[in-house]
Protein backbone atom coordinates (compact mmCIF):
# COMPACT_ATOMS: atom_id res chain seq x y z
CA UNK A 1 0.00 0.00 0.00
CA UNK A 2 1.23 3.59 -0.64
CA UNK A 3 2.01 5.62 2.20
CA UNK A 4 0.83 8.85 2.40
CA UNK A 5 2.80 11.98 1.25
CA UNK A 6 1.35 14.36 4.40
CA UNK A 7 2.85 14.12 7.83
CA UNK A 8 -0.42 15.73 9.26
CA UNK A 9 -2.82 13.22 11.06
CA UNK A 10 -5.63 14.87 8.52
CA UNK A 11 -6.92 11.44 7.56
CA UNK A 12 -7.62 10.20 10.83
CA UNK A 13 -10.74 12.38 11.44
CA UNK A 14 -13.61 10.23 10.94
CA UNK A 15 -16.83 12.36 9.49
CA UNK A 16 -20.03 10.34 9.72
CA UNK A 17 -19.61 9.35 5.75
CA UNK A 18 -16.48 8.28 5.67
CA UNK A 19 -17.76 6.30 8.88
CA UNK A 20 -20.85 4.91 7.17
CA UNK A 21 -18.95 4.25 3.70
CA UNK A 22 -16.53 2.11 6.02
CA UNK A 23 -19.28 0.33 7.67
CA UNK A 24 -21.11 -0.66 4.60
CA UNK A 25 -17.95 -2.39 3.57
CA UNK A 26 -18.96 -5.08 6.15
CA UNK A 27 -21.91 -5.54 3.88
CA UNK A 28 -20.39 -7.14 0.72
CA UNK A 29 -23.82 -7.15 -0.60
CA UNK A 30 -24.86 -3.75 -0.06
CA UNK A 31 -25.64 -0.84 -2.80
CA UNK A 32 -24.86 1.79 -1.10
CA UNK A 33 -28.81 2.90 -0.80
CA UNK A 34 -28.66 2.84 3.16
CA UNK A 35 -25.59 4.81 3.61
CA UNK A 36 -26.89 7.28 1.70
CA UNK A 37 -30.10 7.31 3.69
CA UNK A 38 -28.43 7.65 6.84
CA UNK A 39 -26.66 10.40 5.37
CA UNK A 40 -29.66 12.44 4.92
CA UNK A 41 -31.19 11.55 7.64
CA UNK A 42 -28.39 13.05 9.48
CA UNK A 43 -28.04 16.16 7.03
CA UNK A 44 -31.87 16.39 8.60
CA UNK A 45 -30.05 16.53 11.97
CA UNK A 46 -28.14 19.59 10.97
CA UNK A 47 -30.42 21.52 9.82
CA UNK A 48 -33.19 20.75 12.90
CA UNK A 49 -29.90 21.42 14.89
CA UNK A 50 -29.18 24.88 13.47
CA UNK A 51 -33.40 25.52 13.79
CA UNK A 52 -33.25 24.59 17.46
CA UNK A 53 -30.49 27.29 18.46
CA UNK A 54 -32.61 29.78 17.12
CA UNK A 55 -35.89 28.16 19.14
CA UNK A 56 -36.30 31.39 21.76
CA UNK A 57 -35.69 34.00 19.02
CA UNK A 58 -38.46 32.73 16.81
CA UNK A 59 -40.98 34.05 19.31
CA UNK A 60 -38.68 37.34 20.22
CA UNK A 61 -38.61 37.96 16.20
CA UNK A 62 -41.93 36.71 15.64
CA UNK A 63 -43.36 39.17 17.85
CA UNK A 64 -47.03 38.14 17.35
CA UNK A 65 -45.94 34.43 17.51
CA UNK A 66 -46.91 33.55 13.88
CA UNK A 67 -44.94 35.42 11.78
CA UNK A 68 -41.45 35.89 11.79
CA UNK A 69 -38.72 39.36 10.77
CA UNK A 70 -38.90 37.62 7.59
CA UNK A 71 -42.68 37.17 6.72
CA UNK A 72 -42.58 33.73 7.29
CA UNK A 73 -44.67 31.59 9.52
CA UNK A 74 -43.12 30.69 12.68
CA UNK A 75 -43.37 26.91 12.73
CA UNK A 76 -43.56 25.29 16.07
CA UNK A 77 -40.31 23.32 16.04
CA UNK A 78 -41.80 19.37 16.18
CA UNK A 79 -43.50 20.56 13.08
CA UNK A 80 -40.59 21.93 11.47
CA UNK A 81 -37.91 18.92 12.25
CA UNK A 82 -41.10 16.51 11.01
CA UNK A 83 -40.83 18.53 7.38
CA UNK A 84 -37.55 18.39 7.39
CA UNK A 85 -37.20 14.93 7.61
CA UNK A 86 -39.75 14.43 4.93
CA UNK A 87 -38.44 17.12 2.58
CA UNK A 88 -35.06 14.68 2.64
CA UNK A 89 -36.27 12.29 2.45
CA UNK A 90 -39.48 12.08 -0.25
CA UNK A 91 -38.33 12.21 -3.23
CA UNK A 92 -34.67 10.77 -3.14
CA UNK A 93 -36.07 6.43 -4.48
CA UNK A 94 -34.38 5.51 -1.00
CA UNK A 95 -37.79 4.69 0.24
CA UNK A 96 -41.21 2.68 0.05
CA UNK A 97 -43.04 4.86 2.89
CA UNK A 98 -42.49 6.81 5.67
CA UNK A 99 -44.22 6.91 9.23
CA UNK A 100 -44.10 9.88 11.84
CA UNK A 101 -45.62 10.27 15.24
CA UNK A 102 -46.78 13.80 13.76
CA UNK A 103 -49.04 11.54 10.95
CA UNK A 104 -52.12 9.13 12.28
CA UNK A 105 -51.52 7.16 9.05
CA UNK A 106 -48.03 6.17 6.82
CA UNK A 107 -46.74 9.00 4.53
CA UNK A 108 -47.11 8.11 0.94
CA UNK A 109 -43.80 8.97 -1.00
CA UNK A 110 -45.44 11.51 -3.76
CA UNK A 111 -46.73 9.84 -7.14
CA UNK A 112 -44.11 11.97 -9.11
CA UNK A 113 -41.26 10.28 -7.45
CA UNK A 114 -39.77 6.35 -7.75
CA UNK A 115 -40.33 4.51 -4.19
CA UNK A 116 -37.40 2.54 -2.75
CA UNK A 117 -36.58 -0.31 -0.81
CA UNK A 118 -36.37 1.16 2.59
CA UNK A 119 -38.79 1.82 5.13
CA UNK A 120 -38.35 4.93 7.61
CA UNK A 121 -40.34 5.80 10.89
CA UNK A 122 -39.29 8.33 12.81
CA UNK A 123 -40.39 10.72 16.17
CA UNK A 124 -38.93 13.80 14.38
CA UNK A 125 -38.87 15.61 18.09
CA UNK A 126 -38.83 13.17 21.01
CA UNK A 127 -39.53 15.17 24.25
CA UNK A 128 -40.94 18.73 22.55
CA UNK A 129 -42.57 19.58 25.47
CA UNK A 130 -39.51 20.10 26.78
CA UNK A 131 -38.21 22.93 24.49
CA UNK A 132 -39.57 25.60 26.33
CA UNK A 133 -37.14 25.07 29.37
CA UNK A 134 -33.85 24.72 26.84
CA UNK A 135 -33.62 21.52 27.90
CA UNK A 136 -32.26 18.69 25.59
CA UNK A 137 -34.96 16.99 22.91
CA UNK A 138 -33.71 14.72 20.08
CA UNK A 139 -35.05 12.91 16.90
CA UNK A 140 -35.56 9.17 17.01
CA UNK A 141 -35.46 6.82 14.18
CA UNK A 142 -35.81 3.13 12.88
CA UNK A 143 -35.10 1.81 8.66
CA UNK A 144 -36.13 -1.63 8.03
CA UNK A 145 -36.50 -3.07 4.40
CA UNK A 146 -40.02 -3.22 2.34
CA UNK A 147 -42.05 -6.57 2.43
CA UNK A 148 -44.22 -5.38 0.12
CA UNK A 149 -43.11 -6.15 -3.21
CA UNK A 150 -42.90 -3.09 -5.22
CA UNK A 151 -44.95 0.05 -5.81
CA UNK A 152 -46.04 2.39 -2.87
CA UNK A 153 -45.15 0.73 0.60
CA UNK A 154 -47.89 0.10 2.98
CA UNK A 155 -48.68 -0.41 7.25
CA UNK A 156 -47.43 -4.09 7.18
CA UNK A 157 -44.02 -2.65 5.70
CA UNK A 158 -43.88 -0.02 8.55
CA UNK A 159 -45.69 -2.96 11.43
CA UNK A 160 -42.28 -5.07 11.33
CA UNK A 161 -40.50 -7.14 14.10
CA UNK A 162 -38.31 -5.57 15.82
CA UNK A 163 -35.63 -7.91 14.92
CA UNK A 164 -35.63 -7.26 11.29
CA UNK A 165 -34.23 -3.48 11.95
CA UNK A 166 -31.79 -2.61 9.44
CA UNK A 167 -30.36 0.21 10.77
CA UNK A 168 -31.65 2.84 13.94
CA UNK A 169 -30.31 5.82 15.48
CA UNK A 170 -31.27 9.19 17.30
CA UNK A 171 -29.51 12.64 17.08
CA UNK A 172 -29.75 14.62 20.16
CA UNK A 173 -29.81 18.53 20.35
CA UNK A 174 -28.29 19.48 23.45
CA UNK A 175 -25.21 21.33 24.55
CA UNK A 176 -23.85 20.21 21.98
CA UNK A 177 -25.73 18.19 18.99
CA UNK A 178 -24.78 14.30 18.50
CA UNK A 179 -25.72 11.38 16.18
CA UNK A 180 -25.78 8.08 17.48
CA UNK A 181 -26.63 4.96 15.19
CA UNK A 182 -26.16 1.29 14.73
CA UNK A 183 -26.60 -0.71 11.50
CA UNK A 184 -25.99 -3.65 13.81
CA UNK A 185 -22.80 -3.58 13.56
CA UNK A 186 -21.73 -1.96 16.89
CA UNK A 187 -23.04 1.75 18.04
CA UNK A 188 -21.57 4.46 17.18
CA UNK A 189 -21.63 8.56 18.81
CA UNK A 190 -20.64 11.63 16.22
CA UNK A 191 -20.53 15.01 17.30
CA UNK A 192 -21.56 17.91 15.21
CA UNK A 193 -18.57 20.83 14.97
CA UNK A 194 -20.29 23.64 14.09
CA UNK A 195 -17.42 25.17 13.07
CA UNK A 196 -17.44 23.45 9.98
CA UNK A 197 -20.89 21.63 10.31
CA UNK A 198 -19.69 18.75 10.29
CA UNK A 199 -20.81 15.44 12.55
CA UNK A 200 -17.61 13.59 13.42
CA UNK A 201 -16.49 10.66 15.50
CA UNK A 202 -16.61 11.25 19.17
CA UNK A 203 -17.83 7.59 20.42
CA UNK A 204 -16.52 4.75 18.52
CA UNK A 205 -18.45 1.31 19.16
CA UNK A 206 -20.18 2.36 22.59
CA UNK A 207 -20.43 -0.52 25.39
CA UNK A 208 -22.68 0.64 27.97
CA UNK A 209 -21.01 0.20 31.48
CA UNK A 210 -22.11 -2.83 33.36
CA UNK A 211 -21.85 -0.92 36.59
CA UNK A 212 -25.00 1.54 36.91
CA UNK A 213 -24.82 4.78 37.80
CA UNK A 214 -28.17 6.06 37.91
CA UNK A 215 -31.50 5.12 37.27
CA UNK A 216 -34.37 6.89 35.64
CA UNK A 217 -38.17 7.25 35.96
CA UNK A 218 -40.69 9.67 36.61
CA UNK A 219 -41.23 9.23 40.28
CA UNK A 220 -43.86 11.24 40.69
CA UNK A 221 -45.80 8.27 39.53
CA UNK A 222 -44.81 5.88 42.40
CA UNK A 223 -48.47 5.79 44.16
CA UNK A 224 -49.83 4.85 40.43
CA UNK A 225 -47.41 1.86 39.35
CA UNK A 226 -47.73 -1.81 40.51
CA UNK A 227 -46.32 -3.70 43.25
CA UNK A 228 -43.10 -4.53 41.65
CA UNK A 229 -42.53 -2.07 39.63
CA UNK A 230 -42.41 0.20 43.46
CA UNK A 231 -40.32 -2.82 44.78
CA UNK A 232 -38.16 -2.70 41.99
CA UNK A 233 -37.48 1.04 42.50
CA UNK A 234 -37.39 0.56 46.20
CA UNK A 235 -34.02 -2.27 45.24
CA UNK A 236 -32.53 0.78 43.31
CA UNK A 237 -32.50 3.01 45.93
CA UNK A 238 -31.23 0.64 48.66
CA UNK A 239 -28.48 -0.59 46.31
CA UNK A 240 -26.87 2.76 47.37
CA UNK A 241 -23.83 1.55 50.10
CA UNK A 242 -20.63 2.73 51.23
CA UNK A 243 -19.05 0.75 48.13
CA UNK A 244 -21.68 1.58 45.10
CA UNK A 245 -24.48 4.29 44.75
CA UNK A 246 -26.93 4.95 42.07
CA UNK A 247 -28.43 7.95 42.10
CA UNK A 248 -31.39 9.24 40.01
CA UNK A 249 -31.47 11.70 37.30
CA UNK A 250 -34.90 12.29 35.10
CA UNK A 251 -34.93 14.32 32.22
CA UNK A 252 -38.53 13.65 30.90
CA UNK A 253 -36.93 13.48 27.40
CA UNK A 254 -36.87 9.65 26.72
CA UNK A 255 -34.02 10.18 24.19
CA UNK A 256 -31.89 12.12 26.34
CA UNK A 257 -32.41 10.26 29.42
CA UNK A 258 -31.45 7.23 26.90
CA UNK A 259 -28.47 9.04 25.87
CA UNK A 260 -27.32 9.10 29.71
CA UNK A 261 -28.50 5.60 30.37
CA UNK A 262 -26.29 4.39 27.33
CA UNK A 263 -23.03 6.45 27.96
CA UNK A 264 -23.33 5.57 31.90
CA UNK A 265 -24.46 2.88 32.67
CA UNK A 266 -28.00 2.07 34.68
CA UNK A 267 -31.59 2.06 33.23
CA UNK A 268 -34.42 4.12 31.97
CA UNK A 269 -38.07 3.00 32.83
CA UNK A 270 -41.30 4.09 31.86
CA UNK A 271 -43.87 1.36 33.47
CA UNK A 272 -47.45 0.62 32.81
CA UNK A 273 -49.69 2.82 35.83
CA UNK A 274 -52.84 3.14 36.84
CA UNK A 275 -53.84 6.06 34.44
CA UNK A 276 -51.66 4.19 31.76
CA UNK A 277 -52.37 0.88 31.53
CA UNK A 278 -50.46 0.52 28.36
CA UNK A 279 -47.26 2.44 29.08
CA UNK A 280 -47.03 5.94 27.54
CA UNK A 281 -43.98 5.50 24.76
CA UNK A 282 -44.22 4.56 21.76
CA UNK A 283 -42.91 1.28 20.01
CA UNK A 284 -42.30 1.88 16.29
CA UNK A 285 -40.59 4.89 16.54
CA UNK A 286 -39.56 5.53 20.35
CA UNK A 287 -38.91 2.20 22.07
CA UNK A 288 -37.74 -0.24 19.37
CA UNK A 289 -34.88 1.69 17.74
CA UNK A 290 -33.41 2.35 21.15
CA UNK A 291 -34.23 -1.63 22.01
CA UNK A 292 -32.31 -2.35 19.27
CA UNK A 293 -29.48 0.53 20.32
CA UNK A 294 -28.85 -0.65 23.60
CA UNK A 295 -28.88 -4.56 22.56
CA UNK A 296 -26.05 -3.33 20.39
CA UNK A 297 -24.30 -1.63 23.00
CA UNK A 298 -24.28 -4.83 25.35
CA UNK A 299 -27.58 -3.67 27.34
CA UNK A 300 -31.36 -5.24 26.89
CA UNK A 301 -34.90 -3.35 26.83
CA UNK A 302 -38.35 -5.05 27.76
CA UNK A 303 -41.78 -4.34 28.72
CA UNK A 304 -41.24 -5.80 31.62
CA UNK A 305 -42.37 -8.91 30.60
CA UNK A 306 -40.70 -9.75 27.08
CA UNK A 307 -37.89 -8.07 25.18
CA UNK A 308 -39.00 -5.38 23.47
CA UNK A 309 -37.52 -6.37 19.81
CA UNK A 310 -39.70 -9.27 20.67
CA UNK A 311 -43.01 -7.65 20.22
CA UNK A 312 -45.10 -7.88 17.04
CA UNK A 313 -46.63 -4.13 16.91
CA UNK A 314 -50.21 -4.43 16.10
CA UNK A 315 -50.45 -0.50 15.04
CA UNK A 316 -48.26 2.18 13.86
CA UNK A 317 -49.22 4.56 17.21
CA UNK A 318 -48.82 1.70 19.79
CA UNK A 319 -47.50 2.05 23.36
CA UNK A 320 -45.82 0.01 25.24
CA UNK A 321 -43.86 0.41 28.97
CA UNK A 322 -40.22 0.64 28.67
CA UNK A 323 -37.29 -0.94 30.85
CA UNK A 324 -34.12 -0.07 29.34
CA UNK A 325 -30.18 0.05 30.42
CA UNK A 326 -28.38 -2.33 31.82
CA UNK A 327 -29.14 -6.05 31.57
CA UNK A 328 -28.95 -6.87 35.04
CA UNK A 329 -31.10 -4.30 35.77
CA UNK A 330 -33.81 -4.97 32.99
CA UNK A 331 -34.07 -8.82 34.02
CA UNK A 332 -34.24 -7.90 37.69
CA UNK A 333 -36.97 -5.50 36.88
CA UNK A 334 -38.45 -8.58 35.39
CA UNK A 335 -38.37 -10.40 38.61
CA UNK A 336 -39.87 -8.17 40.41
CA UNK A 337 -42.60 -8.00 38.17
CA UNK A 338 -42.88 -11.64 37.83
CA UNK A 339 -43.03 -11.73 41.87
CA UNK A 340 -45.12 -8.96 42.58
CA UNK A 341 -47.34 -7.89 39.54
P1 LIG B 1 -44.12 13.06 23.76
O1 LIG B 1 -44.11 12.08 22.60
O2 LIG B 1 -45.45 13.73 23.97
O3 LIG B 1 -42.95 14.01 23.71
O4 LIG B 1 -43.97 12.14 25.06
C1 LIG B 1 -42.86 11.33 25.13
C2 LIG B 1 -42.04 11.85 26.28
C3 LIG B 1 -40.74 11.12 26.37
O5 LIG B 1 -39.72 11.80 25.69
C4 LIG B 1 -40.48 11.11 27.86
O6 LIG B 1 -39.74 9.99 28.24
C5 LIG B 1 -41.87 11.07 28.45
O7 LIG B 1 -42.74 11.57 27.46
C6 LIG B 1 -42.02 11.92 29.67
O8 LIG B 1 -43.29 11.74 30.19
P2 LIG B 1 -43.70 12.26 31.66
O9 LIG B 1 -43.79 13.75 31.55
O10 LIG B 1 -45.00 11.60 31.95
O11 LIG B 1 -42.62 11.82 32.61
MG1 LIG C 1 -41.58 11.12 21.70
Amino acid sequence: MASSPFSSNIDTIMTIERHILEQQRFHPEATGVLTNLLYDIALAGKMIASQMSKAGLAQILGKTGDVNVQGEQVMKLDKLADETLYMLNDHTGRLAVIASEEHKDIIPIPEQYPTGKYVLLYDPLDGSSNIDFNVGVGTIFAIYSRVSASGPGTIEDCLQNGRKMVAAGYIVYGASTMFVYTTGEGVHGFTLDPSIGEFLLSHENIKMPNIPTYYSVNQGYFNRWSPGVQKFTQHLQAITSETQSISMRYVGSLVVDFHRTLLSGGIFYYPWDISKPEGKLRLTYEANPLAFIAEQAGGAASTGFEDILDLQPRSLHQRTPLFIGNTDLVRQAEEYIRKHG
